[in-house]
């Protein structure tokens, strides 16, 4: 395998990854479609430093110029955040991006088989992807569930919007065998609210009990990911009612606009965001940096391991 001709990874990174250090990686797509500009600029590097303050470190994923990076400089993180010509990369766009040397920022998917890739463990994001709200009619799953059931990486997020059906979600996961932990909690978190109404399999206490369960599965040769669903924290969560509202109203111009394909989760994504004004977004980061904590801590845990 000559895979290695194709990561491009930082000295720092490749350093701590043979030292064994605890590192987590983190996703681009959040940046160029997730999130506006400038805004997330300020996202990216406080992102990183909550990683570093908590004693792990961070490692941005994109694609870029031919490579698969791990670990961006500024100028990398400007690029991404920028979003001018920059593709959404999944799993089956990632040879053809390397080839044609398109600058791409990675989704769940693809930062979970770079991180894999380069030998890291635990990924911190904002939301997963999952079965969209109509999926019986439309097929439309996020690939992110396809690399959950095959690729070893911990995702760290606060579970997924309900942009998505929350319900199938959970049964495909079930069905291809993925871990559903709660951090702290019984119950999937839905994105913007702390709760989902639909439980998770396993409540664990702490990152030290996350981190057990992680190494117990990958010795035992069960391949595959695990969700760690970690709530937004209280003072942030929005009320069902007020976002669903959004939401709704998101999917309906989706649907009117025949948004489909990879064009649809950045379409409702930025929809809601305009919906919602500034109140989504504030929840957005707080979220985002809730998760990057509790993955430094799980990453900590398990390089003890
Ligand atoms: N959901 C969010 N925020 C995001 C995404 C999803 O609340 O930024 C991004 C992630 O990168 C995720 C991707 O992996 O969208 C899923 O896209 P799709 O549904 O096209 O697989
Ligand atoms: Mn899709």
């Amino acid at each position: 395998m000559n895979y290695k001709n194709y990561l491009s990874v930082t000295p720092e990174i490749e350093e701590a990854i043979a030292q064994g250090k605890p590192i987590v990686a983190l996703e681009s797509t959040i940046l160029s479609h997730g999130m506006p500009y400038p805004e997330n600029v300020e996202f990216a590097h406080k992102v990183e430093e909550i990683i570093r303050g908590e004693g792990a470190i961070p490692a941005t994923t994109a694609i870029i110029g031919g490579k698969l990076k791990v670990g961006l400089n500024s100028d990398e993180l400007e690029l991404m955040c920028k979003a001018e010509n920059v593709a959404k990369a999944s799993r089956r766009d990632v040879a053809v991006y390397l080839t044609s040397g398109q600058t791409a920022a990675t989704t769940v998917a693809t930062t979970m088989l770079i991180a894999d890739l380069a030998g890291i463990r635990v990924f911190a994001t904002g939301g997963i992807g999952g079965v969209h709200r109509g999926a019986q009619e439309t097929m439309d799953i996020s690939a992110d569930l396809q690399e959950l059931a095959h690729t070893s990486v911990c995702v760290v997020s606060a579970g997924c919007k309900s942009i998505l059906d929350i319900g199938l979600t959970l049964e495909y996961l079930e069905t291809y065998g993925v871990p559903v932990l709660g951090y702290q909690t019984s119950e999937f978190p839905a994105f913007y609210c702390e709760s989902s109404g639909y439980g998770v399999d396993y409540k664990v206490a702490d990152a030290a009990e996350a981190a057990r369960i992680l190494k117990t599965k990958w010795d035992l040769g069960l391949k595959g990911g695990v969700v760690l669903g970690n709530p937004i924290p209280h003072e942030y969560s929005l009320d069902h009612s007020y976002i669903d509202k959004a939401i709704d109203q998101a999917l309906e111009m989706a649907k009117e606009k025949g948004i489909r394909g990879k064009a649809t989760t950045p379409f409702l994504l930025a929809t809601i965001k305009d919906l919602t004004g500034g109140n989504s977004f504030a929840s957005n980061l707080q979220l985002a940096y809730n998760n990057a904590r509790v993955a430094s801590k799980v990453a900590i845990e398990y390089a003890k391991l």
